[in-house]
């Protein structure tokens, strides 16, 4: 199976490609020498599914054109010397001995020092290589199309390279979702999957434990286009995600003692499912039954769970949600047993290609958006308004792509409508703005599913 492969190594002239030229000319004016080898990891873009993975949930994205990419020399040294074309984020370097990664300061070398970490921790590497790499990104950072996985993946890629190792496609994505958490974020792992496991031309069902991706084709006559709102949010910088993950860990573990169930060694709504033998449909009835709309406090939580603040503090909540004082339990799991149920829908009808297909696609995606603006609350106003001028531009459907609060959205766009929805979407969201209009070019795109993480060889 292709996903038991490792990445593939692609050995190429640079002169048939641009930015791997001048890539390597940056890189000797650096470092005075050549660079042994390149990788890239893609960004991605999530179709549908959010919020779910941490839940244990099956997710749609597929792979960007846009990506991390990183010209690499193995040094006897053993330290980590990193730079970037990009030069707001600065120059670092490190004993590749000595890896702290600082989650209080999400800062751009950390996230490089995860995948790093990640792949010498996953081989015990006692004397691991020192690397001289000049890192080049072309994905909008903070805007959901996890510029910080992609870094993370191409980090890994490198450290894996460069120290001689060899993992499968899916034993690198497995290594870079658990090491993408030493920044501080829980995510669940969609993001370091479809980097590394995306094919070129289909969209991926990734489903988790075990990590596992299925081909979807999507409809022939829709373009997937995405939108930046042009509001950033770095995830590692503020609590908002991590409340929820705690939010749906804290549903699961009232809902498993609700049903007399072993509540403490269950942290998923998706293990909670299991338990229970139920469908998703059957888990939303359970959440109206056992769970109320308004927000618990934390006194609640406890009695109800039968333990102290300490006992909640240590086991269930994160290093930045220990001083949160209320948390919304009914609307984070209708949203995450609704959102996952849409999956499915969306799996199935991209299978079975009925003739209204794409209506049927916009209908799930736009129920997607209504579920994270309302329930899962992870929405901002001009997300919001770009997903209405979107759907009002000739978009089927559109929805928020990501973790939210700001970021992107992606809109499916009946191919003979795109022309239009582009020039109507340019008017209506980005030229109304200085700073939006200036940021456009990048901001607005129609996307295809692109290829996962590789290795560049230089053929000379
Ligand atoms: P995303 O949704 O894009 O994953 P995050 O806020 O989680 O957003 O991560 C964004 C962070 O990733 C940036 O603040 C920066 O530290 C890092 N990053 C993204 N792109 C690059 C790049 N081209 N070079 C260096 N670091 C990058
Ligand atoms: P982005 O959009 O890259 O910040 C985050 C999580 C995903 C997933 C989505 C929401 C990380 C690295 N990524 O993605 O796992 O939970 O939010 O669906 O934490």
């Amino acid at each position: 199976m292709a996903e038991r492969a490792p990445p593939p190594t692609v050995r190429l002239p640079l002169a048939d490609n641009d930015r791997l030229y001048e890539l390597k000319k940056l890189f000797i004016a650096k470092y005075s020498h050549e660079p042994s080898f390149y990788a890239r990891a893609p960004g991605r873009v999530n179709l549908i599914g959010e919020h779910i993975d941490y839940c244990g949930y099956a997710v749609l994205p597929m792979a960007i054109e846009q990506d991390i990419l990183a010209a690499v020399q193995s040094v006897d040294t053993q330290v980590l010397q990193l730079s970037n074309t990009n030069p707001n984020y600065l120059d670092f370097s490190v004993s590749v001995h000595d890896i702290y990664i600082d989650k209080t300061k999400p800062l751009w070398h950390n996230y490089f020092l995860c995948g790093l970490k990640g792949v010498q921790d996953h081989f015990s590497l006692s004397c691991p290589t020192g690397m001289n790499c000049l890192v080049d990104g072309t994905i909008p950072a903070s805007s959901g199309l996890s510029s910080s996985s992609a870094l993370v993946c191409c980090a890994g890629l490198a450290t894996l390279i460069a120290n001689s190792k060899t993992l499968s496609k899916v034993e690198l994505a497995e290594t870079c979702a658990k090491c993408e958490r030493y920044i501080g974020t829980e995510g669940g792992g969609m993001d370091q999957s479809i980097s590394f496991l995306a094919e070129e031309g289909t969209a991926k069902l990734i489903e988790f434990n075990p990590l596992r991706s299925t081909d979807v084709k999507l409809p022939s006559g829709a373009v997937f286009v995405i939108a930046n709102s042009c509001v950033e949010m770095n995830k590692a910088a503020t609590a908002h995600f991590n409340i929820r993950v705690v939010e749906c860990r804290l549903a699961t573990k009232i809902l498993a003692k609700s049903k007399g169930l072993d509540w403490k060694s269950l942290m998923k709504l998706g293990d909670l499912q299991s338990k229970l033998g139920c469908n998703l449909e059957d888990m939303q009835t359970i959440v109206e039954k056992n769970l109320h709309p308004k927000p618990y406090t934390r006194e609640e939580i406890c009695e109800f769970l039968g333990i102290d603040l300490e006992e909640l503090r240590t086991t269930i909540l994160s290093q930045n949600t220990q001083d949160v004082s209320t948390f919304k339990l009914y609307q984070r799991a209708m949203h995450v047993y609704s959102e996952a149920a849409r999956v499915l829908a969306f799996k199935k009808v991209c299978d079975e290609a009925p003739a209204n297909a794409v209506q049927l696609l916009g209908d799930l995606m736009n129920q997607s958006h209504v579920s994270c603006r309302d329930m899962y609350e992870c929405s901002c106003s001009e997300l919001d308004q770009l997903v209405d001028i979107c759907l009002k531009s000739g978009a089927v459907g559109s929805r928020l792509t990501g973790a939210g609060w700001g970021g992107c959205t992606v809109s499916m766009v009946p191919a003979d409508k795109l022309e239009d929805f582009l020039l109507n979407v340019q008017e209506k969201y980005y030229k109304t703005d200085e700073r939006k209009s200036a940021l456009l070019k990048q901001s607005l795109f129609a996307t295809k599913p692109g290829p996962g993480a590789m290795v560049f060889l230089e053929e000379k």
